[in-house]
């Protein structure tokens, strides 16, 4: 950290209360202490993989945040998808939605999918975290139709998802896809699938014909 001096001005002088009212010198410190309010309130969900319990109940929530620096904060404090355990998810999604299919926000929905292939781990944390900063800095005009988004980390390959609320809404979800393949710097030539939830129920995710490619 650079260090005060007086002859640079770092150090205020001290100034009678005449030259300036209570509220100019208090200034300065309460505006540090304004956090940035995002549009939506969020929450960060975690998928630990345990046997013993239901798919649902292994879904623990971690923390909702609505400012910047609580993103941040959060955000610094945890671990990356690239050092929890295989088979863990992270989702984040604007609060009041769960990360389920079953939510009445996602059950008409989908989502834009991004296959990692085994090699591409060291660049999963970027993806994620681009995909995170899309959704909470609101990259999407169509943002009402995003519900959230999830990072599987899996042995045979990491995906990435971005889910939507109605695979019907084409220019939404279309417009979501686009934005996100430009927020990602994916090359033209990689390709992203979109897949309804409904065909993830009774398939898995290799066999399901996308619905949407882009
Ligand atoms: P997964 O975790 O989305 O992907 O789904 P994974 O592990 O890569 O497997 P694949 O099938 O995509 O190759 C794994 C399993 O978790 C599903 O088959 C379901 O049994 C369960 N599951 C996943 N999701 C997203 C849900 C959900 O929203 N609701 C419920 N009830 N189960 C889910």
């Amino acid at each position: 950290m650079a260090s005060a001096s007086t002859s640079s001005g770092a150090i205020p002088k001290i100034q009678n209360s005449t030259e300036h009212t209570k509220q100019e010198q208090l200034a300065p410190s309460q505006a540090e202490l304004v956090k940035h309010p995002l549009q939506h309130s969020w929450t960060l969900w975690y998928f630990e993989p345990d046997r013993n319990k239901s798919w649902e109940d292994n879904q623990n929530k971690v923390s909702t945040f609505n400012t910047v620096e609580d993103f941040w904060s959060l955000f610094t404090h945890i671990k990356q998808p690239s050092e929890v355990k295989i088979g863990s998810d992270y989702s984040l999604f604007k609060e009041h939605i769960r990360p389920m299919w079953e939510d009445k926000a996602n059950k008409n929905g989908g989502r834009w999918m991004i296959t990692l292939v085994k090699n591409q781990r060291p660049e999963l944390d970027r993806y994620w975290i681009d995909t995170v900063l899309c959704l909470i800095g609101e990259a999407f005009d169509s943002f009402d139709d995003v519900c959230g988004a999830v990072v599987n980390i899996r042995a045979k390959g990491d995906k990435i998802a971005v889910w939507t609320g109605n695979s019907n809404n084409k220019d939404a979800v279309m417009e979501i896809g686009r934005k996100l393949k430009e927020g990602l710097n994916l090359p033209e030539r990689v390709k992203i699938q979109y897949q309804t939830h409904s065909d993830s129920m009774v398939k898995n995710s290799s066999n399901i014909k996308s619905m949407y490619e882009i």
